[in-house]
């Protein structure tokens, strides 16, 4: 191994890797371009055994998407459509109360809420549907609103960040998804979602989250008309806010999804950009615990190879997720638990499963 890693004039950043040093942007750029996958693998799977052993985690979860009614129509988004648009939809309060009921038989731990910046919901519909579903499935953890819809709900409220997010943690909010995030630079801002939420601000966000106790996560949008170099700063960026904080439960690497966006001219990423960006994520991420494999960006075969490149987490059941699957995802709405333990249990790895928190709740 010591030979190739010296070919492939990785022999420095390996010693540091081995040692347990932080890798600099430099460092991250020269894995980015390095063509041998497997070596990127072999780098981040130290890291990643030295944080997470041989376990694999996964979470028996529902998501909702209760509109995809958005102001900001980023054009790497095929879920959100202007108000009045053919496919535009929106829950009720009693419909989301019927979309908790519906599955209430199954062992749910935790309901991921996501939606669109709507132009005229009320900030009490978003205090409404916590306590609505809390009311439904109580215990269970409502991991909810990205980074860009609390800073849109701070607004509808009329109050700070600090203020809404103790409101909405009243109400029922345990923990913030990490959509939004895309990539930080406002150069790829300006070119795909001059609308949304600033890198500056969404980071602001989990900042304030966690200065009050809520954890959150991380995410990066990879694979469109992005750089090398921007991907690097916006990992160092998120490694930056977690030094200050410690508040990021992982991090997940989202695949772009081309069709129907207005960015349909650009392919699906590849497997080896897959795997490659949950590798650095990995090496670079030396503060985050976790990375996963979101499998219902990159297909559950990949995901399952994935758990040897660096990711220690499937994610989960999932159900009914629309932002991927408009986007031309191909991969089911659904996956069985039974189904992500063997995909687990063939990887080599120990199945967990856990909750938002990553608690274990049950070692298979
Ligand atoms: O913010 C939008 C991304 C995100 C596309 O926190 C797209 O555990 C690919 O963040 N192709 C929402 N991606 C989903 C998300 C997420 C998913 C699973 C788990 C967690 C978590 C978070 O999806 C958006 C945006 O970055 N997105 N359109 C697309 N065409």
């Amino acid at each position: 191994m010591d030979v190739l890693l010296e070919k492939a004039g990785l022999a420095d950043i390996a010693a540091k890797v081995r040692n347990d040093e932080r890798l600099s942007a430099a460092d991250g750029i020269r894995l980015y371009r390095c063509p041998d996958l497997l070596l990127l693998g072999y780098l981040a799977n130290i890291v990643r055994e030295r944080k997470n052993g041989d376990r694999a985690f996964f979470i028996y979860n529902q998501h909702l998407n209760y509109s995809n009614i958005c102001t900001n129509l980023c054009k790497f988004c095929a879920f959100g459509k202007e108000k009045g648009a053919d496919q535009a939809y929106e829950m009720s309060i009693p419909q989301i109360r019927e979309k908790i009921r519906a599955r209430l038989a199954e062992p749910i731990s935790e309901i991921h809420v996501v939606g669109g910046i709507h132009p005229d919901l009320p900030y009490s519909y978003y205090l409404e549907m916590l306590r609505a579903i809390k009311e439904e499935r109580p215990g269970v953890h409502i991991q909810a609103f990205t980074g860009v819809e609390i800073a849109h709900l701070a607004e509808l409220s009329g109050q700070n960040l600090a203020a809404t997010l103790k409101e909405l943690r009243a109400a029922g909010l345990d923990s913030i998804p990490g959509g939004g995030a895309e990539v930080f630079s406002p150069r790829i801002r300006q070119l795909t979602c001059d609308k949304k939420l600033s890198g500056e601000g969404w980071l602001e966000v989990a900042r304030t989250a966690h200065g009050l106790g809520l954890r959150s996560n991380a995410t990066m949008l990879y694979g469109h008309i992005e750089t090398v170099e921007e991907r690097v700063d916006h990992l160092l960026m998120l490694r930056a806010t977690q030094d200050q904080t410690g508040g990021f439960l992982t991090f997940i690497p989202l695949a772009f999804h081309p069709r129907n966006t207005e960015m349909s001219q650009l392919s699906r990423t590849s497997g080896v950009e897959d795997l490659k960006n949950i590798a650095v994520a990995r090496l670079l991420l030396d503060n985050f615990d976790h990375i996963k494999a979101y499998w219902v960006m990159i297909g559950p075969k990949l995901a399952q190879v994935a758990l040897s490149f660096g990711a220690d987490d499937l994610d989960g059941t999932v159900t009914e997720e629309l932002i991927t699957r408009m986007a031309g995802g191909e991969a089911d709405q659904a996956m069985a638990d039974s189904e992500l333990i063997r995909l687990i249990r063939e990887a080599g790895r120990i199945p967990v499963e856990r909750d938002t928190l990553y608690e274990k709740l049950r070692v298979l």
